[in-house]
């Protein structure tokens, strides 16, 4: 796990953001990342698991979030069933839009690309928005850039206005 290719790039690879606020949240992540592994997809590169305030919804409990960046062959819609195949085996229950869930599994960016249909919209159409998604990702790809656009993250991370606790979680490490 975690290889480096020579001369490959961040944008290369495809980036998931994964998301936890109820249960054994950490350990729900790593089996996320088990299932997603065992069934092809390397892991290339993993951040710091973060405890986050919860966006969209306030009156659940906070987050741990983290994004990899993972090496896998499968097409976007594909990549998105496995996605949601790991937030069945996790036990993901429907609730309602931004509300609390076991596992979540988010495509982010997948190799520099821009996909829309109605199903799947990459990059993730939020992600430019959230501190949780961006520290996280900024972490392990300091260049990423937005697919098409000469812009890194890092800048719209720096000039986010969204004020939403994000920390390096000390109890719970990869
Ligand atoms: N996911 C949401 C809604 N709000 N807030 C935090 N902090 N982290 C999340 O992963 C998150 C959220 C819906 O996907
Ligand atoms: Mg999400
Ligand atoms: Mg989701």
């Amino acid at each position: 796990m975690c290889s480096d290719r020579a001369g490959e790039r961040e944008s290369d690879l495809v980036y998931l953001g994964l998301g936890s606020n109820l249960g054994e949240r950490d350990e729900q992540i790593e089996a996320a990342l088990a299932f997603l592994e065992e069934r092809g997809v390397g892991i290339v590169r993993r951040s710091s698991l973060y405890e986050t305030e919860p966006v969209g919804y306030a009156d659940q409990p906070w987050y741990l979030n983290a994004v990899v960046a993972v090496r896998t062959d499968l097409p976007p819609l594909e990549l998105l069933s496995l996605c949601k195949e790991a937030e069945r085996h996790g036990n993901r229950e429907e609730t309602f839009r931004f509300g609390p869930r076991t596992i979540d599994v988010d495509i982010l960016l997948y190799k520099g690309q821009v996909y829309r249909d109605d199903d799947l919209q990459i990059p993730h159409p939020r992600m430019h928005e959230r501190r949780f998604v961006l520290v996280p990702l900024v972490e392990i790809a300091p260049g990423i850039e937005v697919p098409g656009k000469q812009r890194q993250y890092a800048d719209i991370l720096a000039g986010l206005d969204e004020r939403k606790k994000v920390a390096k979680s000390k109890e719970h490490v990869f």
